[in-house]
């Protein structure tokens, strides 16, 4: 008998069932993880490594941002594992059964997110040039383990990682979603959870959209009928809302956490009916606006040969600048239908000149490229290729974000309910099988800043909503900005999302199941 029961567990094991739980496979080929976006480079040493109830987190050095990190993976591990770890801090060697997170940069270049993830069966480390490499690294360690750790009550583990090493950073240093809180408004908390959704996938940055015609949500305390009437409604006659001086610093804070940094946008000349209505002295006749809840766009401008306009753009950009730690303004620029060619390229260079002088520097939808740019200006390609060459010429960089491939307010296809279709019907597929630095003759990688998913809000009124049109496209867009083109390949990543499918569920995103990836069947997730 005793015989039988060893040679039994001996095939159990070797099938890679593990005795201690009959539901889990013992996870040993770390090349087939489905990691997204895809890391640059891994190797597989066959074995796996457990976080168990002795696992704690020891960092090497002072680095209070690297603690950060650490306590960042203790809590998002906390509540399936219900593991309380600890965050060691030693100059030796740590304990067995322990992950370990070192910083090796000396500081000299922030920007880089590189990480190395070298997953022993007895320790898991993490060596990073920046924290914010380190936590790059959490969102791969959190995709390796079970679905089940994202669960917000206990799972039942065991927490296996597979063994090998990861060596892993980004191809390009700008990688956001935009999110438009105009149109419609959204919370302190909403806004947070899309952070939290987009750090799962490596993203950088978070652009919100502040104003528009139909709605003011930014505090200006110099301006406070911005928002007390600017702010007061918003697409459809809703409430709108806005977000004070203190909310949106809390959103800064929480984006910084997560190494995440937030670009301001306040739409400009154009897409200013909201600052119209609230401030009569803006309009060249001096006449207020009423406000605006419909979805047409083009029909407003701000007062470009008025001295108030430029005093009210100050106190504006000054404000603005003072909360946002990250280095852009995005002056929006899109669109000015109703201001003359020749006040929009007067009001661009004096607005670019407020930017500089509050030590940031513009970022602008691509119509600014026809203007002239300013030393640092980047130009957010949407719509126009010829803008973004007008962009190169000048020696400016480029944002892709063309509405044909990103823009997550496009319906998936003619059934999508929700959404618009003016630039194209945008697919799984369409999202993600394109390459930014072959897009446009004459733009190159050397030229592109990065990739942004904007979501236009028009027609997305609640976070399911939003989490329908931006899931699962956004993850492809992620893995654009992240792995290398030569790496990118539609037929590996379907599989990669479809096993994202349970991992997405459990996090209560919901996603669209488009039928061209193969989700895995309901009974066998
Ligand atoms: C164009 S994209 C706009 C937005 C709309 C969007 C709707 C851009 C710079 N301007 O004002 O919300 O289309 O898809």
């Amino acid at each position: 008998m005793k015989q039988s029961y060893v040679s039994m567990a001996i095939v159990a094991l070797s099938l890679g069932i593990s005795l201690g739980s009959c539901k889990k496979q013992e996870p040993s080929d770390l090349t087939k993880e489905s990691v997204i976006p895809a890391p640059v480079s891994v190797t597989a040493t066959g074995g796996y490594f457990t976080i168990s109830k002795n696992t704690d987190i020891y960092i090497k050095g002072e680095s209070e941002e690297l603690r950060q990190v650490a306590q960042h993976l203790a809590d998002r591990l906390k509540p399936a594992t219900g593991f309380e770890m600890e965050i060691i801090q030693t100059s030796g060697e740590p304990k067995r059964g322990s992950i370990f997170f070192l910083l090796t940069g000396d500081g000299t270049n922030p920007a880089d997110e590189s990480y190395e993830l070298a997953i022993g069966k007895k320790v898991m480390q993490v060596s990073a040039v920046n924290p914010a490499g380190a936590f790059r690294a959490i969102q791969t360690i959190r995709q390796l383990l079970p679905p089940e750790i994202e669960l917000s009550t206990s799972g039942e583990g065991p927490w296996m990682v597979p063994t090998g090493v990861i060596s892993d950073y980004p191809d390009y240093s700008y990688r956001g979603m935009m999110l438009d809180v105009a149109r419609h408004f959204f919370s302190v908390e909403e806004v947070k959870r899309v952070i939290d959704l987009i750090a799962y996938y490596k993203l950088n940055v978070l652009h919100l959209h502040l104003t528009d015609d139909q709605g003011w949500r930014i505090e200006i305390k110099s301006w406070p009928n911005l928002t007390a009437h600017g702010g007061s409604t918003e697409v459809g006659g809703g409430e709108g809302g806005f977000f004070t001086q203190e909310q949106y610093s809390d959103i800064v804070k929480y984006a910084h956490e997560r190494h995440i940094t937030i670009v301001p946008e306040i739409d400009m000349p154009g897409h200013t009916n909201a600052a119209l209505a609230s401030y009569a002295e803006l309009n060249c006749d001096g006449k207020a606006r009423e406000l605006y809840t419909g979805i047409k766009v083009g029909f407003s401008s701000l007062c470009v040969r008025k001295d108030v306009t430029y005093k009210f753009v100050d106190d504006v950009i000054r404000e603005l600048s003072e909360l946002t730690p990250g280095p852009y303004i995005h002056i929006g620029g899109d669109e000015s239908h109703s201001t003359k060619t020749e006040d929009y390229l007067f009001f661009m260079e004096k607005a670019q000149e407020i930017v500089s002088k509050y030590g940031k520097s513009v970022l602008g939808w691509d119509e600014i490229a026809t203007t002239r740019l300013a030393e640092g200006s980047v130009a957010q390609f949407w719509a126009k290729a010829s803008n973004a060459q007008k962009a190169v010429e000048q020696g400016a960089k480029v944002l892709f974000s063309p509405a044909i491939k990103t823009y997550l307010d496009m319906q998936y296809d003619t059934t999508t309910k929700l959404g618009l279709h003016w630039a194209a019907y945008i697919e799984v597929d369409d999202a993600y099988d394109w390459d930014p630095a072959t897009l446009v003759d004459g733009v190159g990688k050397d030229n592109i800043l990065g990739v942004e998913a904007p979501l236009w809000t028009e027609t997305i009124t609640n976070i399911d909503e939003l989490e329908y049109m931006v899931f699962p496209r956004l993850a492809g867009i992620a893995e654009i900005g992240w792995t290398p083109a030569l790496k990118r390949d539609w037929v590996d990543y379907r599989e990669r999302l479809a096993k994202h499918g349970e991992r997405l569920k459990i996090m209560g995103v919901d996603f669209y199941q488009s039928d061209r990836v193969p989700w895995p069947e309901p009974d066998q997730q």
